[in-house]
């Protein structure tokens, strides 16, 4: 490699060279310039004579595949780049067309990648008015990873990890040399040190906790301090330096899927963070909706009172009733789909074909070049049905497994059901995504724990499951990294956060829990809500990570966590069962879940005190039932004449195995 000309990108690095090393290809043979070459003086020395000559400094993606799409569009990056002529040296890669920005600050290069390319190394060779340069686009066949993309099941539970805030497995990525005073522990806003290795050393504890499958929050370059959290891109092929690299992410997957473990992607189509390149230079006029200087705010125009709806209460929804209304017109949608997150996150201009192809093409390198097994996707209705529907067309093309659940910040079924794919809305578009997480459910469920609100409020949730295609995908859950921790939350008593695990552990769908719930882990609102757990850093005197390092009430709420995963583990009822709702009002609910082979009883109490229900069994697939034994919980249940008389401890959770 030629110091000083390496292209330095976030896989594979691709050798890109500047000025005249296109001439030099060419003129090999030639012993002057190889000389030339082997000192690298007279490049920087031609480079510099010629300041007017083409420079690629960058190419995303870095890297193709063979057989994996019939075309891959290339953006360059670097100066003086308003090719005239674009060619490459492979036979089956050929040039269709190219566009370069009008400050020549980037080229996009469309190839066709012919049915007969076996792989190899294309050199392609831009030539401008004013010079010449290469750049290389290294192609490969397909890789065996084990597990890949494999998408997640019902039998799967998530656990949502920030990484920064988890672990820390190598202390020499805390501070990384180009973003100097970025971490520091004590602040709550900076880089902490917890890293991909910190993870990958604690997944024998997550696998014996029972967790399946990994979310792990952004892993793409962010740097700058304070966006520790990773929503803030800077470079979408590249992973973060504090959190390790690429070959630590694909180790981790690598590891995880040796366990049986799966990880889900965080992916955010909708914006990139302020600070990227592109934000200041777009590669095209139209790459974003706005700039900086001139954008939308995302945020709806409209009021709740539009809809004659309260104000939001607690985490801000924005009105997405007006984006699933098929009578508003497209001017109050707008703000939405096209404001700037935040007011500042360069919003994607997703209606832009080369906006499109440039994050499904991304998407599809992080799935090859890793084995990932699905996405999670932030701002979900930020962005427009018909990229979905593209960007999951172009996916599922290769990786027809591939899972993707989508964030629908939204307490109301009839929104968040019409983003779910499976069907066409009236929009006539299936944005294909496998299923939002259960955002109507989290609303209740903490109204229902925090505030007093009735148990019968989750009925009333879980019966607008006749809204959605496929509610057994839904994902509930009771907390993640945007919300106050139950543990923490005013009022809050280790009871509450049992019966938030009791609830979305055994109610349909497939359940995510957020790092530190499963020993406690207070936190309010944000930045506090994202601790370092204690024991990830070896200078920690506690470490909750081991069972001789918790405290008695963190391995309290850790067996009780543990031993309910071992029970859904062992009842496939409990993952895959259908739902009956038996029996519910202010503070119960009891329901059943049933397969062929078993039918499971939970009853679910938030009151004080203990209690005595009786269901009802007459009809329903319970009704031949003789005995129900406890197999989790304090709680009895007795069978006779078809009613089941089932006595709850007060705030408990009690599972009955129908016999
Ligand atoms: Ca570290
Ligand atoms: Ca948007």
């Amino acid at each position: 490699m030629i110091r000083g000309l390496r292209c330095v990108s976030g896989g594979k690095e691709p050798r890109c060279n500047t000025g005249t090393w296109g001439t030099r290809v060419r003129a090999f043979a030639g012993m002057i310039l190889l000389a030339g070459v082997a000192t690298g003086i007279s490049l920087r020395a031609q480079e510099s004579a010629n300041p007017d000559a083409p420079a690629v400094k960058k190419v995303e993606p870095p890297n193709w595949w063979v057989g994996l799409t019939p075309d891959v569009m290339l953006l360059l990056s670097g100066k003086n780049l308003r090719a005239t002529h674009v060619s490459c040296n492979l036979r089956e890669v050929v040039v269709s067309r190219t566009q370069s920005s009008d400050d020549g600050q980037y080229l996009f290069v469309w190839l066709k990648l012919g049915p007969e390319l076996h792989g190899g190394t294309a050199v392609c060779r831009i030539a401008t008015a004013r010079g010449e340069a290469t750049f290389e686009l290294p192609i490969a066949a397909r890789q065996q990873i084990l597990g890949r993309n494999q998408g997640i099941s019902l039998d799967d539970v998530i656990y949502l990890i920030m990484p920064d805030r988890f672990a820390n497995g190598d202390s020499l990525n805390d501070e990384p040399a180009e973003f100097p005073g970025s971490h520091d522990r004590a602040q709550p806003h900076a880089y902490h040190g917890g890293d991909l290795r910190g993870v990958e050393q604690h997944l024998d504890y997550l696998k014996d906790l029972g967790v399946t499958t990994l979310w792990l929050t952004p892993i793409v370059k962010n740097g700058v301090a304070q966006d520790y959290h990773g929503y803030g891109t800077t470079d979408l092929y590249a992973v973060d330096p504090h959190l390790g690299t690429l070959a630590d992410y694909q180790e981790l997957v690598q590891a995880a899927h040796k366990q049986q473990m799966k990880v889900l992607f965080d992916v955010v189509p909708n914006h990139v963070g302020p600070r990227h390149p592109w934000a200041a230079h777009p590669p095209m006029p139209d790459w974003f909706h706005g700039t900086p200087e001139h954008h939308l705010k995302a945020g709806s125009p409209l009021k709740g009172s539009f809809y004659g709806l309260p104000d939001p209460k607690e985490i801000t929804n924005d009105v997405f009733e007006s984006l699933v209304d098929p009578h508003t017109p497209p001017q109050l949608r707008r703000n939405l789909t096209e404001g700037w997150f935040a007011g500042i996150l360069p919003d994607m201009n997703t209606e832009n074909p080369a906006v499109v192809q440039y994050l499904a093409q991304n998407s599809i390198w992080w799935a090859e070049t890793t084995g990932l097994d699905g996405y999670r996707i932030d701002t979900f209705p930020y962005v427009s049905r018909e990229f979905w529907a593209q960007w999951h067309t172009a996916l599922r093309r290769i990786y027809p497994r591939l899972s993707t659940i989508g964030e629908v910040f939204h307490p109301d079924p009839t929104v968040t059901s019409f983003y779910q794919g499976g069907r066409k809305g009236w929009d006539g578009i299936d944005t294909q995504l496998t299923a939002p997480f259960d955002f109507p459910l989290y609303f209740a469920l903490r109204d229902v724990l925090l505030n007093g609100a009735p148990a019968g409020k989750l009925v009333n949730i879980l019966r607008q499951d006749s809204l959605y295609p496929h509610p057994e995908f839904l994902v509930p859950f009771f907390g993640n990294h945007d919300t106050t921790r139950i543990s923490g939350t005013q009022g809050e008593t280790p009871a509450r956060l049992k019966l938030a695990f009791g609830l979305i552990l055994t109610v349909r769908g497939i359940p995510e829990f957020y790092y530190g719930d499963e020993i406690g882990m207070p936190g309010g609102r944000d930045p506090d809500n994202r601790r370092d757990v204690p024991g990830g850093w070896r200078e920690d005197e506690q470490n909750a990570f081991t069972k001789i390092g918790r405290t008695l009430k963190q391995e309290e709420m850790h067996e009780f966590v543990s031993a309910l995963l071992a029970v859904r583990a062992q009842h496939p009822a409990l993952r895959r069962g259908k739902l009956w709702s038996l029996a519910s009002d202010d503070t119960t609910y009891v329901f059943m879940r049933e397969t062929e082979e078993e039918r499971m009883v939970v009853a679910f109490h938030t009151g004080k005190d203990a209690r005595e229900i009786v269901v009802p069994l007459l009809d329903t697939p319970a009704q031949e039932a003789t005995i129900a034994p406890a197999i989790f919980g304090t709680g009895r249940a007795e069978l006779a004449g078809k009613t089941m008389r089932v006595r709850v401890p007060g705030q408990s959770v009690s599972v009955f195995l129908l016999q």
